[in-house]
């Protein structure tokens, strides 16, 4: 059987063919099984915010055009939207909440176990806040920002987020002034925006459709404080080397799988496994304990601590049928409930952590801050003990694995551009745009989705953006797709580069006396900030906005509602921003032409929702081209 038109991932391929074997579901049966999927759903134009629903709208006017309440087609499409958006943003943003308040309580020394290990960074987020650093010591200042970072939830000053206007170059800050869409706080627009969309509330599918643009973009604060505060915590990453795919899991160790979003968890998971090395010897782990990851906690270990990738989210129940992950541990977002089902036909034992995620027959360690260190020996001796109960014959670890380079903050491309251009590292990056050789710069996000082969709409759109002297960088599950694929090493620059983007690297790898990968890893989904804030100090250093720039996004295989709500605050920020699967929008003309079309006007950013890779590339490319002809333009101009 092929299994191609599941996955493009070698390792993935073999594993299907294990389950089919052995009679094992995955994503992949239970999204066939789900065929035909409804077409209100899809099409966004089911309602049930009120008891009187279900309500469905006819898309081809043959049915009713209203739901009960007399609601039409584009509120309710608009209304499930921003929900999506909220979502995300509900997602993201508790994330944040998390680390913001452990800081705080660090920082009043009400928690052991936790410390800030990069004070550079604590100055940096102080000075950007335009906090008085003069003078305070390092207590002071981490209570500091961790009050500022917790206030720009509650939007205790009555005031704007304060983390949101020193990422975003001033004039976009003014239009989203203009266009009303900054938050006071995080929580207050994630209430704000429910509400409006229950029955009964707002209606104006334009108007909801800009309180969703208000939720996306109090997301990016999340997303940031989520950034910011890790790096404050874990330490700002630096580039590393590692590995990505199944064939990481090491048959003589004890494989302890972490999975989810939360570096505080698994941040002492790590530490806790390199301390407890010995007791995994002394079980028979001859190399002693493995700790890999899945989805973006993996990328959060790879950033800082060098952990391998073992998979992303479509192949993380293969990760448990190589019965070979002794214990999976999760914490919040993006973990499939049918971890359970696989885990009852291996030794594997997974355990839940958080107390809003708990799955039935799952074995729970509740994880708390303040019993941090107890919590993580105790996951980690669970995972030393189950692996005393493996059966080696149950033991399928596919020989498919790639090296790749990872670490990319925007500190680390700094400091190695700094070798280059003392004064202003950012200029090695515009000058290369000046010059022709980076025609434009793409970020990619987003995860894996079943209704696409996993990994190939990834690799494709990147392949052929490379090949036209894009420079990509990326995150999130599809930055593990590129790890697999060896795009996230030097050698891949000869490969898929195009004649520009080799000469930057070249150049690059001359000056630096070190050669960087074809993509620049930069980490999980909350990190999409590190890429506004590339983009940001390249709009401020050539005096123009954001939304000016050859920059673009691309979320090929988005799923999540957090992708969504990515996607929302990229179009915000003016970045043309691809999808590459179909978005539950279609059902209104209004909203679709809305989001596709008319936000180009309003914020230089807007959708583009294509399925084909290669034509995705080739819209992406025509608008770095108009972009660059217009900041030309735009440069002509100014002189004359
Ligand atoms: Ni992003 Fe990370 Fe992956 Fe998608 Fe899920 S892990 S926060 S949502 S699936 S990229």
């Amino acid at each position: 059987m092929s299994f191609e038109s599941k996955s493009q991932d070698p390792a993935s391929q073999e594993m299907l063919q294990l389950a089919a074997d052995k009679g094992m579901e995955t994503i992949w049966d239970r999204y066939e099984a789900m065929q035909p999927q409804c077409g209100f759903g899809s099409t966004g134009l089911c309602c049930t915010n009120c008891l009187q629903g279900p309500c469905r709208i006819d898309p081809f006017g043959e049915g009713p055009s209203e739901g009960i309440c007399g609601v039409r087609d584009y509120s309710v499409v608009a209304r499930n939207l921003v929900r999506t958006i909220v979502g995300g943003t509900a997602s993201h943003s508790d994330h944040a909440r998390h680390v913001a308040e452990l800081l705080r309580e660090v920082a009043a020394g009400h928690i052991e176990g936790y410390e800030v290990k990069d004070e550079e960074k604590l100055m940096k987020v102080a000075n950007k806040l335009g906090l008085e650093t003069e003078g305070k010591d390092v207590n002071e200042l981490t209570k500091e920002v961790a009050e500022e970072a917790v206030g720009n939830f509650i939007g205790y000053h009555g005031e704007e987020m304060s983390f949101l206007k020193p990422m975003v170059p001033e004039i976009r800050y003014e239009l989203f002034k203009e266009c009303d869409i900054i938050a006071t706080g995080i929580n207050d627009v994630i209430n704000q925006a429910i509400h409006r969309t229950a029955m009964g509330m707002d209606a104006d599918p334009v108007n909801l459709i800009f309180g969703g643009l208000k939720a996306a973009l109090a997301d990016f604060v999340g997303c940031t404080i989520g950034t910011d505060l890790s790096d404050i915590f874990f330490g700002t990453p630096q580039v590393v080397e590692s590995e990505a795919n199944l064939g990481v899991l090491d048959e003589n160790a004890v494989n302890l799988v972490v999975h989810g979003h939360e570096p505080v968890l698994s941040e002492k998971v790590i530490e806790t496994a390199r301390a407890l090395e010995d007791e995994a010897k002394e079980a028979g782990a001859e190399n002693g304990i493995n700790v890999v990851g899945i989805c973006c906690t993996g990328n959060e270990l790879l950033m800082r601590q060098g952990a391998p990738l073992v998979a992303n989210y479509a192949s993380q129940e293969l990760a448990i049928m190589t019965g070979a992950a002794d214990a999976m541990v999760v914490d919040i977002q993006c973990i499939m409930p049918s971890l359970k089902n696989v885990t009852d036909c291996f030794h594997t034992e997974l355990i839940t952590t958080m107390p809003h995620v708990k799955i039935p027959g799952a074995r729970h360690i509740q994880f708390s801050d303040t019993t941090a260190d107890q919590d993580a020996e105790e996951i980690v001796r669970t995972a030393i003990d189950a692996y005393g109960r493996r059966n080696p014959d149950t033991v399928n670890i596919p020989d498919h694995k790639s090296k790749l380079m990872a670490g990319f903050s925007v500190e680390a491309l700094m400091d190695a551009f700094s070798k280059i251009n003392e004064e202003e590292p950012i200029s090695v990056i515009t000058d290369a745009i000046a010059a022709g050789d980076i025609r434009g710069i793409a970020v990619f996000a987003g995860c894996n989705n079943v209704k696409t082969p996993q990994d190939r709409n990834h690799v494709e759109v990147a392949k052929e953006l490379a090949k036209n002297d894009v420079l990509c960088v990326a995150t999130g599950c599809v930055a593990n797709a590129f790890g697999k694929n060896g795009l996230l090493l030097p050698e891949a620059v000869e490969k898929y580069a195009g004649e520009g983007l080799k000469k930057f690297f070249s150049e690059a790898a001359d000056a630096l006396g070190m050669e960087l990968p074809l993509i620049l890893h930069m980490g999980s989904c909350v990190d999409n900030s590190r890429a506004v804030e590339l983009g940001t100090a390249i709009a401020n250093y050539l005096g123009v906005d954001i939304g000016d720039l050859p920059l673009v996004a691309s979320a090929p295989e988005a799923m999540h509602e957090k992708a969504v709500s990515i996607g929302s605050w990229a179009v915000s920020l003016g970045l043309p921003t691809h999808v590459g699967v179909d978005v539950p929008i279609t059902g209104s003309s209004l909203v679709t032409e809305v989001g596709t079309k008319i936000a180009k006007d309003v914020l230089d950013g807007y959708f583009i929702i294509e399925k084909d890779p290669k034509v995705a590339a080739e819209k992406l490319i025509a608008e770095i081209d108009e972009r660059n002809w217009l900041l030309e333009m735009k440069a002509k101009a100014k002189e004359a």
